[in-house]
């Protein structure tokens, strides 16, 4: 039987990601920082079946911070695959808290590599890299080989991370794959991130629950997917012979402003008397650019995107829609 371990379960993409190795027969382990007892509600639905948890799902109390817990668990369990998927992940707050980010982004990768680097038999790893080390690129798209050059904290930690898996990956032969991920959305997204703001907002508004959405810059574009195909990858990329890196990305670029255009349509409210600018929410060292080449995904994994951008936020204000009149 496979063993999974996730670290970073309890986020969007962890959640979807338990689901989709369960559907394949997975036994799953999962990180949980001790502090995030409520953020369980992504997997609540699976952890409350007696039929999955403690039997094909465990989860585990653990801070990245913390080596010895950390080692102690891996060594344990002995997983055949690690997705390691775990961070401060919000990249305007990594201003604001830059060392804490800094910590669990770049350190906790490299505390999560000096474990499995001990390992007699170590697991295939997955490192969850971020199109945000690529920062201000100067070539469109941005494919494996494109350079990285991250303009804020965040970026720069994930910019450490994935090399040190490279470097990890050349010096101690570990099977280690940095998946390069665009933005990717789904109703589990946090609410503090753009497209689940806006179709939140756009719902309820609707439903005259809200009356007003404050945004920064909707000017601002980027590469944006479908979490639940970019789950999909990261086990496909694990599952290839050789450890090597992919970007997953769509190649296509829409504003903030076509988002909102997109779910007020959907939701069916004019957003001009709705939607305002509020220059706090303004980032200064903005990230631009970001798009994306697949093209080795799709064709050295047979990768392939289900959801296009319509798709994809029409699901989503949907799924608030029925989430707030559940309420
Ligand atoms: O939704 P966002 O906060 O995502 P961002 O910064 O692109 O980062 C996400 O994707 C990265 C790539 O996969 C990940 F590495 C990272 O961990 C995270 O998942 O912002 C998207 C865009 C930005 O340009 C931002 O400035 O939307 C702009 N924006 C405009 N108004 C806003 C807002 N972003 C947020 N969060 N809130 C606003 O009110």
């Amino acid at each position: 039987m496979r063993v999974a371990l996730i670290t970073g379960i309890t986020g969007q993409d962890g959640s979807y990601l338990c689901e989709f190795l369960l559907s394949k027969g997975y036994v799953v382990h999962g990180l949980v920082r001790r502090t995030s007892s409520i953020e369980r509600s992504r997997l609540r639905h699976i952890y409350r079946n007696p039929e999955v948890y403690g039997k094909t799902l465990q989860l585990h109390y653990c801070d990245l911070e913390d080596a010895t817990t950390l080692r102690r668990i891996i060594t344990k369990i002995s997983p055949s695959e690690l997705y390691h998927l775990a961070g401060q992940s919000h990249v305007g707050l990594s201003f604001e808290i830059a060392e804490s980010t800094v910590d669990s982004v770049a350190v906790g990768t490299l505390r999560l590599l000096e474990i499995i680097r001990d390992l007699s038999a170590p697991p295939r790893v997955f490192h969850a890299a971020s199109s945000e080390i690529f920062g201000r690129p100067l070539s469109m798209p941005q494919d494996e080989q494109t350079p990285m050059a991250p303009v804020n904290p965040y970026g720069a930690s994930k910019a450490f991370a994935t090399q040190l898996c490279r470097i990890y990956r050349e010096k101690y032969g570990i099977h280690i794959v940095n998946g390069i991920l665009y933005n990717h959305e789904s109703p589990r997204r946090g609410e503090n991130f753009v497209t689940r703001k806006i179709c939140r907002a756009a719902a309820a508004i609707r439903l005259c629950l809200q009356d007003e959405l404050l945004l920064g810059d909707t000017s601002a574009q980027r590469d944006w997917g479908d979490a639940r195909d970019y789950v999909r990858g990261m086990w496909q990329a694990l599952q290839h012979a050789t450890a090597e890196d992919f970007v997953f990305a769509t190649g296509i670029l829409h504003s903030v402003r076509d988002v909102v255009d997109r779910a007020f349509s959907e939701a069916g409210v004019d957003p001009g008397r709705h939607v305002h600018q509020d220059d706090r929410l303004l980032r200064g060292a903005e990230s631009t650019s970001l798009v994306g080449n697949p093209a080795k995904a799709e064709r050295v994994l047979g990768w392939k995107r289900e959801t296009d951008f319509d798709g994809l936020i029409r699901w989503m204000v949907q799924a608030e829609l029925a989430d707030l009149k559940a309420r």
